[in-house]
């Protein structure tokens, strides 16, 4: 195992697609490599950037990620796919566009399936991206699609949200009502070739002005053409300056501190969910109660409290 730690230290690629597996597996093996690799993480910057279905997040991925690569910096990429109906084939466009990455050593790039999970970011993503920190990436990118509020959870696992908004496009209207704009720390105006992209910038700025500031950060709205490549230098000098307010505000330590919490509460959460769906399978008398929740023997509200009661697992735990 101090091998495999030692590789994945020293940036080893293979190594990482092999944690990463065993990570999305759950193999008890991650739980030891993860802890040898804890004392290695923080350096990385991770960013998250969200926003409607074809808005031009991959394509700003793939403009940020030359950009950082030219001044040195590598780079991991996370790709949350919904595989949801919304974005039926994302994937091989992604894999089109960041091609240029893909043979590039500093450079990985790894998609994340989000199947099955509601809403939000499933924890993987969060223990993810401190490997590809612990990996000696120093940013990490996650692009997450954001359909109402799914997108929320991408402020659990970056260190600054982008959220990106097209004009001409119904999605940036629902969104700035749907108050997601709570989330973004900035805020990309992309596509900004068509027309609306102004009065865009307008809405955006017109919708922060009237939300109480309480964070001491104005997020910034940048008009981006990310086919083009333009914009990018800009909103890459943002999501800079925002690093440095929040580091000099002692908040970057706050928000990492908070996920942490975060990703252990999610931890114990699936755990204890997996554990507990082993159990019940096991226990005496299962069957019979299934079947009788499904005849309509038993209401599946009250069932599911009152076995939960009498439950072994539980028992003298009154405080379930
Ligand atoms: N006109 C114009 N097209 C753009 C711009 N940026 C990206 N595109 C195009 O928009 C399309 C969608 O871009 P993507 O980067 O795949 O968008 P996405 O947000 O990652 O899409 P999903 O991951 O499927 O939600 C592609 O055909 C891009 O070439 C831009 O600034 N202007
Ligand atoms: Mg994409």
């Amino acid at each position: 195992m101090q091998e495999v730690v030692q590789r994945l230290l020293a940036g080893d690629q293979r190594t990482l697609s092999r944690l990463i597996s065993l990570v999305e597996r759950g193999e008890a093996e991650a739980a030891q490599v993860l802890q040898a690799l804890d004392a290695h993480t923080g350096r990385a910057y991770t960013v998250g950037i969200t926003g409607p279905p074809g808005a031009g997040k991959s394509t700003i991925v793939d403009r940020l990620t030359a950009l950082l690569r030219r001044q040195g910096a590598s780079v991991g990429i996370l790709a949350a796919d919904p595989t949801s109906p919304f974005s039926g084939g994302a994937l091989l466009g992604d894999r089109v566009r960041m091609q240029r990455h893909y043979l590039d050593s500093q450079v990985f790039i790894r998609s994340v399936a989000t199947r099955g999970q509601t809403g939000g970011l499933p924890r993987t993503v969060k223990t993810l991206a401190r490997l590809l920190d612990a990996a000696g990436k120093d940013v990490v990118l996650v692009e997450t699609v954001g359909v109402g509020q799914t997108e929320l959870g991408v402020l659990e696992v970056a260190d600054s949200v982008l959220l990106v908004l097209v004009p001409e496009s119904g999605d940036a209207i629902q969104t700035l009502k749907a108050g997601v704009m709570e989330i973004a720390d900035i805020y990309a105006v992309n596509k900004a070739d068509r027309p609306g992209a102004d009065q865009l910038v307008s809405a955006i700025t017109a919708t922060l002005q009237l939300s109480p500031n309480t964070r001491g950060w104005t997020p910034p709205v940048v008009k981006t053409e990310a086919h083009r490549g333009e914009g990018l230098a800009e909103l890459w000098e943002q999501v800079e300056a925002h690093r440095r307010f929040q580091t000099a505000a002692s908040l970057l330590s706050q928000r990492r501190q908070q996920r942490r919490v975060k990703e252990f509460m999610e931890m114990v959460e699936e755990e204890l969910g997996r554990r507990w769906k082993e159990q019940i399978q096991r226990e005496p008398g299962m069957e019979n109660v299934l079947q009788q929740v499904a005849r309509g023997d038993l209401e599946p509200y009250s069932a599911a409290l009152d076995m939960l009661k009498t439950s072994p697992l539980l028992a003298g735990r009154s405080e379930f």
